[in-house]
């Protein structure tokens, strides 16, 4: 391995260890970590976050909503349905059995933001509160990042998006 090599794998090691997702945010038995959401356009409407639900108890708990100051919180399924994915809203939330761990991921279930006032931009935090039963409500703070965004880009300058407000 020459230094060059090294120095790369130092940092992608580095990297793995990066403790930026690492946050952990607890209500009762529910532990909720790796919490993100993803950058919205300029002028979009809704977005999405996404984080992963540990039940370290031994009662079912059961995800039915949440709240924010910036948006409407709702959880949604993606599903596919005859070879088209599909997006459906769960009204009675997402179960957590006892001891389970539920990922929440682009292509599955996720937190909608609907109503959005305003964009989620790359950098920022947001909070939102989540709501289990019967553990609890737990406020988690969602980095914004880009990563594995599907969405459309932002147009240059935003134009027609700003008109959208
Ligand atoms: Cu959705």
């Amino acid at each position: 391995m020459n230094r060059l090599q090294a120095l790369a794998l130092a940092l992608a090691l580095a990297g793995a260890a990066a403790p930026a997702l690492a946050q952990e945010f607890k209500a009762g038995d529910i532990t909720v970590d790796k919490a993100w959401a993803r950058a919205t356009p300029k002028g979009a409407e809704v977005g999405a976050a996404y984080f992963v639900i540990h039940n370290n108890g031994a009662t079912p708990e059961r995800l039915t909503g949440g709240s924010a100051d910036f948006a409407t919180v709702e959880i949604h399924e993606m599903k596919t349905d005859s070879g088209v994915m599909k997006m459906a809203e769960l009204k009675n939330g997402l179960n957590i059995p006892a001891h389970a761990t539920i990922r929440l991921a682009p292509g599955g279930y996720h937190v909608m933001f609907t109503h959005l006032t305003k964009p989620l931009a790359k950098g920022d935090k947001v909070k939102a509160t989540l709501t289990f039963d019967p553990a609890g409500s737990v406020e988690v703070e969602f980095p914004v990042e880009e990563v594995g965004a599907s969405g459309p880009m932002p147009t240059k300058g935003g134009a027609m998006g700003g008109m959208k407000m």
